[in-house]
């Protein structure tokens, strides 16, 4: 064990944190944890409280994020635009004592019964003591199933250095890296390999709170820098630099454009690899496990590859039975190895259908491996999980937030392969009466979450269904 950001106990005047025309220095960023611990003391929270960070746009916000795991509370970050019927769940499943918030106003009238803090903008000078890798938990991250509400999954401190750890092998991640990304700040992505990723490694980070190709290309030229991003933002990059050399210069400047939340298409590598000379690198993870593939830097590799396992994590192949498929063969990808999250939050049942009493994790993933480790992600066992712009969507949800439409009488989601987002979420309704798709769209946005809304809606006179009454979503139109 050690401290989980050891940065900031030895800390110096380098800068840490960049967004926009604001710059901390590890000193200043080591001040503003120690009155971040402060004013949770004062406000009731203990060590090992679970603490709501309003993940909104701004610096403030992630030192409140980095403050609260680094002096010890347990953080539960709340994406600001989620919608009233997933607010509430968080907000009742997690039971944060208080939450943070950069902009208390926007904030208060949401969510109703927590008490909203402000976040600190000072710093003070004292000591606290330090969040060390142990294995209690660090995070509770939402995460979405088939159906039902979102999940909370727990990940320890241990579980998130082990893995930083091994990607910095991986990687040859060093403090002499700034790390590059304009990630949202609530899923494991941004917020584990983007923001404390850069922290552990005692390098920094350069957020943008919008994805802005032109921006992010002239960041990548202005240091060492490594940028993270999803494969819709590796594509939007790659056609705006069909027009656009600062972008190509950017991304050609980069020591690594590394990506993951999803498959990246071939189509996009080449044209960045035609564009620039360089290849992206992928890496696989789920929110349970956080990474547990990465291609390595520097050593050659199959097109497709997501790389081999993050050092000290297993793979393994199964059928159905959960038993290993034969050398070659296609199988559900299992990982076990400290990465691996703690469970569900009030959710054992969930937690005991993916992690068995031997510690395998069972991803869901479908995929194969080669003679050299390299793991390829060939599909998914449940065809009602979205991937949609690096987002992870439940059909079911969208399903019900749809059928809570007064209009609404029946719906089914699907998946759709988009050259943009990976797959767009369409959706098909039978209505009482007719109704407007935007005003859908909209409905989705507003009870769930904008990311979730169907990208296009098809009005039909009956869902196809078979005998037993259950819609058959392959004879969608
Ligand atoms: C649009 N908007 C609406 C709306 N329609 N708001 C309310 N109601 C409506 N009807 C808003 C959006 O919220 C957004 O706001 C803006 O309008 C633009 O929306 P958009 O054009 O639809 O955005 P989009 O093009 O879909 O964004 C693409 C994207 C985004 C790539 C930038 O999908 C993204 O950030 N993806 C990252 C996902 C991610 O981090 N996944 C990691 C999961 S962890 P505004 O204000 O934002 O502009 C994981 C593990 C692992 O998977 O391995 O990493
Ligand atoms: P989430 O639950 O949002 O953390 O999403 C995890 C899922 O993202 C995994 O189960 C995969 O399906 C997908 N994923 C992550 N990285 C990759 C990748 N490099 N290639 C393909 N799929 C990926």
């Amino acid at each position: 064990m050690g401290a989980l950001f050891p940065v900031l106990e030895a800390a110096d005047d380098r800068v840490v944190l960049r967004v926009g025309a604001e710059a901390l220095t590890a000193k200043a960023l080591r001040a503003r944890c120690v009155a971040h611990a402060h004013l949770l003391a004062a406000n009731g929270a203990a060590p090992g409280s679970h603490v709501g960070v309003w993940t909104q746009p701004s610096i403030d916000t992630c030192v409140a994020l980095i403050a609260n795991a680094a002096t010890g509370f347990v953080t539960v970050p709340i994406d600001p635009k989620l919608g009233a019927r997933e607010l509430g769940h968080i907000a009742n499943d997690a039971k944060p004592v208080v939450t943070i918030a950069a902009d208390v106003d926007a904030v208060k009238e949401k969510l109703a019964g927590v008490p909203v803090l402000r976040a600190v903008q000072s710093g003070a000078e004292d000591s606290v003591s330090w969040r060390q890798t142990d294995s209690a938990p660090l995070l509770v991250l939402y995460t979405s199933g088939t159906t039902g509400l979102p999940k909370g999954a727990l990940l320890s401190a241990s579980a998130v250095a082990f893995d930083l750890d091994g990607l910095a092998a991986a990687w040859a991640w060093t403090r002499e890296d700034t790390i590059v990304h304009a990630l949202p700040l609530f899923h494991v992505h941004g917020l584990v390999l983007g923001l404390f990723g850069a922290l552990r490694r005692g390098g920094a980070l350069h957020w943008f709170p919008k994805f802005e190709p032109v921006a992010l290309a002239s960041a990548l030229g202005a240091r060492r820098s490594v940028f993270f991003a999803v494969p819709t933002m590796y594509h939007r990059l790659s056609e705006a630099a069909a027009s656009d050399q600062t972008i190509v210069e950017g991304l050609r400047a980069a020591r690594l454009l590394v990506s993951g939340s999803a498959a990246l298409p071939q189509r996009d590598q080449a044209r960045i690899e035609q564009l620039t000379g360089k290849r992206v690198i992928e890496r696989y993870g789920l929110t349970e496990t956080l990474i547990n593939t990465a291609v390595r830097a520097g050593s050659p590799f199959p097109p497709g590859s997501v790389g081999q396992p993050v050092d000290g994590v297993e793979v393994k192949l199964v059928d159905d039975a959960r038993a290993p498929v034969a050398a070659g063969a296609m199988g559900e990808i299992a990982v076990r190895g400290p990465n691996v999250f703690l469970g569900y939050l009030n959710r054992p049942d969930a937690t005991a259908a993916v992690l068995d009493a031997d510690g395998w994790f069972f991803t869901g993933d479908l995929g194969t491996t080669d003679a050299d480790g390299h793991v390829r992600i060939v599909g998914r066992r449940a065809t009602d999980l979205i991937k949609c712009g690096g987002y992870k969507v439940g059909a079911g949800e969208v399903e019900a937030a749809l059928l809570e439409h007064p209009l609404v009488r029946e719906a089914a989601v699907v998946g759709r392969p988009d050259p943009d987002l990976g797959e767009r979420i369409v959706a098909f309704v039978v209505t009482s009466a007719p109704v407007e798709s935007k005003t859908l769209e909209d409905h989705v946005a507003a009870l769930a979450s904008p990311h979730k809304r169907p990208r296009e809606v098809h009005f039909v006179a009956e869902l196809p269904r078979n005998a037993m009454g259950k819609v058959v979503k392959s004879r969608l139109p």
